[in-house]
């Protein structure tokens, strides 16, 4: 039996038609269920539900094989211990910087200027300034972003953006986009190693469905 590690919301909801398009479905829907450990119409295949910056964790630990994480969630996390081959193409948005409208973030950064960033991706916003060679004091919130800089608590966030009307809607503005983001699946290495005929149907399913 392989266990594949899924997140609620997006994730879930994105994976599934890529499953179905493998003749693979599913007895009980995540949303009214309150099961954690979800069968399938797969001998073969379970699926467990986790918090979306989890997955990563169990499947590390060997606790799922396979799942699915946001690249968002793998640079944050890193992927020691994870085989990374399909890059799913689904739960798409862009990490971006976001200031309140009005500030001029890119004087501000010509001018060398040291700003204050909240974000949930303290490494990523870390390094992207870094690399810029910008002086960022980076502050870590765990949600909620967007209101750092409308109370002061920071100059600029360091965010996920897919419409753009959650930053609209708080008087925010996308001044810099640092990187594409999408899902990916992940394969615990060593079993990967152990059970790769098992899980090689599932990944050539996950595959095929990635390209179409
Ligand atoms: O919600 P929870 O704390 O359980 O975890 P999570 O927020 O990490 O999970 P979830 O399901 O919201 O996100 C899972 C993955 O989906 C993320 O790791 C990303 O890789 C991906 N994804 C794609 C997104 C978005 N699009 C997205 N728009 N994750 C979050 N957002 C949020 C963003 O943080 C911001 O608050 O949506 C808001 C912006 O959306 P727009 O459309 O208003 O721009
Ligand atoms: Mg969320």
């Amino acid at each position: 039996m392989l266990t594949l590690a899924l997140s609620k919301g997006r994730i879930f909801e994105e994976t599934m038609p890529m499953l179905e398009r493998a003749g693979i479905s599913i007895a009980e829907n995540p949303d009214t269920t309150r099961k954690l450990i979800i069968k399938t119409s797969h001998p073969n295949l379970q699926i467990i539900i986790v918090r979306a910056s989890d997955v990563p964790t169990y499947v590390q630990f060997g606790a799922a094989d396979i799942g699915v994480a946001g690249k968002d969630v793998l640079l944050e996390n890193g992927i020691e211990g994870l085989y990374v081959p399909i890059d799913l193409g689904i739960a798409k948005c862009r990490m971006s910087v976001a200031t309140k409208e009005g500030f001029d973030y890119n004087s501000a950064v010509k001018q060398g200027a040291r700003l204050r960033i909240a974000s949930k991706y303290v490494q990523c916003a870390r390094e992207h300034f870094a690399n810029k060679g910008v002086h960022a004091d980076i502050i870590k919130l765990y949600g909620s972003m967007e209101l750092a800089p409308l109370v002061g608590l920071a100059d600029a966030i360091v965010d996920l953006v897919s419409t753009g009307s959650t930053l609209k809607a708080n008087q925010l503005v996308e001044v810099e986009t640092i990187m594409q983001i999408s899902a990916q699946l992940i394969v615990n290495q060593a079993a990967h190693k152990r059970h790769r005929s098992e899980m090689q149907e599932f990944l050539d399913a996950f595959a095929l469905a990635a390209e179409n």
